[in-house]
């Protein structure tokens, strides 16, 4: 089942299923390597979202700004290496969005607790565009916004489920998207939280 959000953009309902068994450990695994944290927005203020990374490069952010890094800026140590069942996942549920060749060079890991949640905002600290993005939801249920080419324009509405996957790159590559404040129904496996990786080609 593939549910068109835009000409580009798809979201996969449980897609992430079969991997999980293995996906899950794996990333027990990078926290414990690469802890949870919170960035600092441009604007100096804390996120509400804990972040980490695996892959070649981290997104890290400090009061100048964001980019990539090779480092984990907490660690001094490169991040966690991206496991094989996940780059799977990813070039899997890419090709079934018609990117046949995705080599994704960084994961973002994203926790949300009860009442995190992410502004309206366009990814576009990538050097290649032209890769599409493919993120996959654990954990508790996110309204997931999903907006134009505007900052203004009135975002789509969708819940994002545990092991529900999103693809879009192409057309819809720069549009505005954002999460609503996190409820707090716990998940049966995960408990009070909701995490979201992104596989993207940042380098
Ligand atoms: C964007 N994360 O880390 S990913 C981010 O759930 C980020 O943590 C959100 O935005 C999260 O930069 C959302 C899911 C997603 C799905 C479809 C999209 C993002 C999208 C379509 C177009 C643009
Ligand atoms: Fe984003």
């Amino acid at each position: 089942q593939r549910i068109a959000m835009g000409a580009q953009a798809f979201i996969l309902p449980g897609f992430a299923e079969p991997w999980l068994d293995r996906l899950l450990p794996a990333l027990e695994a990078i926290q414990r390597e690469a802890p949870f944290r919170q960035m600092m927005t441009k604007g100096g203020r804390r996120m509400s979202v804990q972040t980490t990374a695996c892959g070649k490069l981290g997104w890290v952010s400090n009061e100048y700004g964001y980019r990539y890094s090779p480092i984990d800026p907490d660690s001094g140590q490169p991040w966690p290496t991206m496991p094989d069942c996940l780059l799977e996942l990813a070039q899997h549920a890419a090709r079934e969005a018609g990117f046949n060749d995705f080599h994704p060079d960084t994961c973002l890991i994203n926790r949300y607790l009860p009442g995190a949640r992410m502004g309206l905002h366009q990814d576009k600290d990538e050097c290649d565009f032209n890769a599409p993005i493919v993120s996959i939801s654990l954990g508790m249920p996110a309204t997931f916004l999903f907006g134009g080419f505007k900052r203004s324009d009135r975002p789509a509405r969708t819940i994002l489920n545990h092991g529900d996957v999103a693809v879009w790159g192409g057309v819809d590559r720069m549009r505005f998207h954002g999460v609503m404040p996190l409820g707090d129904i716990p998940h049966p496996q995960l408990g009070s939280q909701r995490i979201n990786l992104t596989l993207r080609k940042a380098g």
